[in-house]
């Protein structure tokens, strides 16, 4: 193996690398923030991005008007507050997304939820490897499971780098 070839094998290890740490920050609501205020539309603001494992989601709001509540699907369909998984109530929080699926949040002040303060964080199973960029976490496949934060996020995490990375030096090799 040549230099030329030994340079770009350390080049896609250095990016390979790279990904890993790469997770976005994303701002719920963006500058509007998370409030009944102006009738935000959460759901459109969700689906308008492509989350993947090792995201952080930001709450930002008054935490005297309004909390964070991680729950349950049904819970979120129902606007049902009174059996969060998870409560936040900061005025500030950094959530980080370590699995795929659904991850399903509301506003537990009573009424708002329903008008809306409700957001569905959701990163598919199967994301697709074609647009996935290269040594993608999100493209490692985690299976879903109900069971809140299990330890395969992080299996989930070094699964696909580790397959690039050997990719790489498969290809580079010759
Ligand atoms: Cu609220």
């Amino acid at each position: 193996m040549g230099f030329v070839q030994r340079a770009m094998v350390m080049f896609f290890l250095v990016m390979a690398s790279l990904e890993i740490s790469l997770a976005a920050e994303y701002k719920v609501g963006e500058s509007t923030g998370w409030t009944t205020l102006g009738n935000y539309n959460y759901t459109a603001w969700a689906e308008s991005k492509t989350f993947r494992v090792g995201d952080i989601i930001i709450f930002e709001y008054h935490k005297e008007r309004h909390n964070v509540l991680r729950v349950a699907e049904p819970n979120f369909q129902a606007c049902n507050a009174s059996s969060p998984l998870v409560t936040y109530m900061s005025g500030n929080d950094s959530i980080l997304i370590n699995k795929t699926g659904h991850h399903y949040f509301l506003c537990g002040i009573p009424g708002h939820c329903l008008s809306g303060q409700k957001v569905d964080i959701h990163i598919p199973n199967k994301s697709s490897i074609a647009t996935a960029p290269f040594g993608s976490p999100a493209a490692s496949p985690t299976p879903k499971s109900s069971a809140p934060y299990p330890s395969k996020g992080l299996l989930g995490k070094f699964g696909m780098p580790v397959l690039a990375l050997s990719f790489c030096a498969s290809v580079f090799v010759y």
